[in-house]
C-alpha cells in the first residue's frame, strides 16, 4: 500500500511506519506547506543566486545617507510591509489555516508575520559579504545609517547570518517558516486548542522532512532561533514606538496601513 503515491515500502526500523496514516497526511502537508512557500516567496533562489553580484556602490550608498530619518523609516517601512503582504498570502495558503477563526488567523499575523519576514530574510542574505537583498540590490548595514537604529540592524544581520549558515533547503525555511507562524502561545489566541492540533502536525512535518534530509540535528538548531526571533520584533517594536514619538505624523500619514495594523 502506498507505493502507487510513491510512498517508501514498509520499513519496520522507521518509527513512523507505526501510524501509515498519519505518514500520508504528513507528507500531504509537507507537500502542501512547500507549495505555500513557493508560490509566495516573492524572490526564487535561484534568481537571488543571480544578482548576487548585483552590490550597492559608493554613490548608491550615498544617496541612502543623505535621506533623512524619517525618509529612510519609510522607504524601510515600505519594503517590510511588501514583505509582510507575502507572509500573509503565505499564512492563507497553509492547510488549516483558513479553519482558524479570524480573530486568531489576525493575532497570529501581528505577532508572527514579523519573525517570518526574519526567516525568509536569511534566504537573500550573501553570508560572504554580509548583504541582505534590499531595495533592487544586495545591502550592508551600513545602508541603513539613516535609521538611527544600528542596534537593531546590527541583531537582524546577526540572525540572518547564523540563519542563513544553516544552509536550509527551500522545504525546510518553508516548514519551518510554518511553525513559527502556527504558534499557539501568541497572546490573544481565542481558540488556543485548535492552534495547537495544527502546530503539532507541523512539528511532525518538520521533523518529517529533517529525518528524510538526514538532518536531525537541525532541529534543536532551529527551535533554539524562536527566542532570538521574539528578541527582535519586540527590539523592532521599540523602536517603532521610538520613531513615532519623534515623527508621529510621517506614521500617520505615509506609512502603510497593513504596517500600521498589524505593528502599530
Ligand atoms: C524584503 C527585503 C527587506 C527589506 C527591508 C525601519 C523599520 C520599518 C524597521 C528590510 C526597523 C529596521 C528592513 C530594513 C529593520 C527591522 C528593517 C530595516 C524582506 C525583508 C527585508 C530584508 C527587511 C527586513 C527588516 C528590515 C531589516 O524582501
Amino acid at each position: 500500500p502506498g507505493a502507487d503515491m510513491g510512498l517508501p515500502p514498509y520499513d519496520p526500523e522507521d518509527a513512523y511506519c507505526q501510524y501509515p496514516t498519519s505518514l500520508l497526511h504528513i507528507e500531504e502537508l509537507c507537500a502542501s506547506i512547500v507549495r505555500s512557500h513557493r508560490e509566495t516567496s516573492q524572490y526564487r533562489v535561484e534568481e537571488l543566486q543571480a544578482l548576487r553580484w548585483k552590490i550597492f556602490t559608493r554613490e548608491e550608498i550615498q544617496m541612502y545617507h543623505s535621506k533623512s530619518v524619517d525618509e529612510m523609516w519609510q522607504l524601510c517601512a515600505d519594503r517590510l510591509s511588501d514583505a509582510v503582504q507575502y507572509v500573509v498570502e503565505f499564512a492563507k495558503r497553509l492547510p488549516g489555516f483558513r479553519q482558524i477563526r479570524q480573530n486568531d488567523q489576525i493575532n497570529l499575523l501581528k505577532s508572527g508575520s514579523m519573525e517570518v519576514v526574519l526567516v525568509r530574510m536569511s534566504r537573500l542574505f550573501n553570508t560572504e559579504n554580509s548583504t541582505v537583498f534590499f531595495d533592487g540590490k544586495f545591502a550592508g548595514t551600513e545602508v541603513f545609517k539613516s535609521l538611527l537604529c544600528a542596534d537593531l540592524i546590527m541583531a537582524v544581520f546577526d540572525f540572518a547570518h547564523s540563519m542563513s549558515a544553516l544552509r536550509l533547503t527551500e522545504p525546510q525555511v518553508a516548514i519551518f517558516s510554518a511553525l513559527v507562524l502556527i504558534n499557539p502561545d501568541r497572546p490573544g489566541l481565542e481558540d488556543r486548542g485548535r492552534v495547537q492540533r495544527l502546530r503539532k502536525d507541523i512539528e511532525l512535518a518538520l521533523s518529517h522532512i529533517l529525518h528524510r534530509d538526514n538532518q536531525e540535528s537541525l532541529v534543536h538548531r532551529l527551535y533554539q532561533k524562536v527566542p532570538v526571533l521574539k528578541g527582535l520584533c519586540s527590539l523592532h517594536i521599540d523602536k517603532l514606538h521610538w520613531f513615532r514619538q519623534l515623527y508621529p505624523l510621517t506614521v500617520h500619514t505615509h506609512f502603510p496601513p497593513l504596517y500600521k495594523e498589524l505593528f502599530g
